[in-house]
């Protein structure tokens, strides 16, 4: 983040070619963040099964990039760092939240949020959010206005769910209070015990009319769908799964139409393709792939919609629309939709080893376009190597924001390579796995620090952890697979990457490089 003020590149200013009166008028941004969406799982980045006509337009317009991280191999660390700049590692409650945790960044931190509202922009999310909500973890009442969510972190305007689709309370948030609220159906929510006389998965599987769990997933029974959690109530309120992505696309339809007139910033955060996967039926059965295949479809339209919308409104030209997700594929994740039986031949996770959860590449690797016609030259394709961790100091470089001293610490400006005006490499990132095992990714090489876990994880997939007792050092630029562990051959580079981790665990927002 620092640099952004030594060496401000303010390619507002600097590249724009409007006469030199006329006011700069700040980008809208949008920021498409998919779950799940793996690098390969999209035509853009050669998916062979399933058609993306509007991802691929935005990358045809814009910059695909081949060498882009997310933080973490999953989502609520993913999603806090992205959001504040700040590794999720540095605290100790961020990993997968349940969908009664307390809202886990404080209103204290600073946000990508703030920082667009505190230089002019309005802000909105709609979508997957899962990062709590709420003083206290379990204590909220569901049935009144949080004491905190997302109006305390910078969004003027919020449409979310809680958690995940597979995590109760299965009710659309909007504004810190459940939408479309059922007075006849208050809502009580426990990951502890059910509620009495309430079916479940696990005892009532005959009620699953719409999917059935292949692991986990077997507590409380919502639209035919068992969920992680135990909740009761919601009537009128509880989704329908198959209408999410309908739902948060008509929000931000709306939202965006309300505000053309203003710059603004939209997190526009997908259900889509996480489990529970239960597209609408427009889409089912169109790719040949199932549920999975049939959910990318989905996710592609919603980006059609809002690339669409933009069209109609004549907003194109000046929206810097960034499309990622939050971490890297997985197949089966917990329910019968046969998304492993029918990939015919599709890979989710594209060239790279591993999956959602592990260390190896896959965990972490997704999909980056980036498209901003009014400053950005499209058709193009950067290996630049980079990571989600520095999109808020680049964004912030960007419309000129300043951070308050001690926030986004983990946050470079890296704005060049996000316009394609800057292809030099960043020097390192950093990996977080799900079991909290760090690797240190450069453009040559990839470093894992050594676990005693199990090579596979537990719960059911056959994912592999990137678990190993002693180091792992992998030559990318011959090994892209990750596949010849040569630590031993290069002891030199171990030092130098486990110097640098314990170098970078020891910053403090005092310390920061
Ligand atoms: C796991 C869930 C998985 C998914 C994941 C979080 C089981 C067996 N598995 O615990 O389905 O919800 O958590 O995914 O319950 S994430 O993308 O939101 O991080
Ligand atoms: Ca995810």
């Amino acid at each position: 983040m620092k640099s952004s003020f030594i060496l401000p590149l303010l390619p507002l200013v600097v590249t724009q070619t409007v006469h030199a009166t006329e006011p700069v008028k700040k980008p809208n941004v949008i920021l498409i963040y998919a779950d799940d969406l793996g690098y390969g799982d999209l035509e853009c980045y050669g998916a062979k099964n399933v058609k993306t006509p509007n991802v691929n337009r935005l990358a045809k317009e814009g910059i695909r990039f081949t060498n882009a991280h997310a933080v973490a191999a999953t989502s609520t660390p993913s999603r806090y760092s992205l959001l504040t700049g700040e590794y999720a590692w540095r605290r100790p409650d961020t990993d997968v939240a349940a969908g009664n945790a307390g809202m886990i960044i404080r209103p204290t931190q600073y946000t990508m949020a703030d920082m667009f509202k505190s230089v002019g922009y309005t802000t909105a999310a709609f979508g997957k959010w899962h990062l709590g909500l709420g003083d206290k973890t379990g204590e909220q009442d569901w049935n009144a206005p949080l004491p905190a969510s997302l109006g305390d972190l910078g969004f003027d305007y919020h449409y979310i769910m809680a958690a995940t689709a597979d995590r109760v309370p299965c009710v659309f948030i909007e504004n810190g209070q459940v939408a479309n609220y059922d007075s006849s159906a208050p809502i009580e929510v426990s990951y502890e015990r059910n509620f009495e006389g309430e079916p479940t998965g696990r005892n009532n599987p005959e009620l699953l009319y719409n999917l059935k769990s292949s692991h986990g997933h077997d507590m409380t029974i919502v639209n035919g769908i068992a969920r992680i959690g135990y909740m009761k109530g919601g009537g009128k309120a509880l989704w329908k799964d198959e209408n999410i992505a309908d739902s948060i696309t008509t929000h931000a339809i709306d939202f965006i139409k309300q505000h053309q007139k203003e710059p603004f910033f939209i997190y526009f955060a997908t259900n889509d393709v996480h489990v529970p996967r239960f597209p609408h039926e427009r889409f089912r059965g169109k790719t040949g792939m199932g549920h999975r295949g049939d959910a990318i479809a989905q996710f592609d339209w919603c980006v059609g919609e809002l690339l669409k919308t933009l069209d109609q409104l004549g907003l194109t030209e000046n929206t810097l629309i960034i499309l990622s997700s939050d971490n890297g594929a997985v197949v089966d994740d917990g329910y019968a939709d046969q998304a492993e039986e029918l990939l015919n031949g599709h890979q989710p996770s594209g060239p790279w080893r591993g999956n959602k959860y592990s260390a190896f590449e896959g965990g972490t690797a997704i999909p980056a376009i980036i498209r901003w016609p009014k400053q950005i030259q499209g058709g193009r394709v950067s290996d630049v190597l980079m990571s989600q961790i520095d999109w808020i100091a680049s964004l912030g470089s960007l419309i000129q924001a300043r951070f308050p001293k001690g926030t986004a610490i983990d946050s470079h400006n890296r704005i060049g390579n996000l316009l394609g005006t800057d292809n030099t490499h960043r020097s390192w990132i950093i990996e977080q796995a799900a079991n909290k095992t760090l690797s240190i990714r450069t453009i040559d090489w990839k470093y894992i620090e050594p676990h005693d876990g199990p090579k596979m994880i537990t719960w059911g997939p056959k994912i592999e952890t990137g678990n190993h007792p002693t180091p792992q050092l992998y030559y990318m630029k011959q090994d892209t697979s990750e596949q010849e562990n040569i630590a031993h051959l290069h002891p030199e580079k171990v030092f130098e990457f486990q110097a640098l981790l314990r170098k970078v665990r020891k910053q403090t927002n005092q310390t920061a490089l």
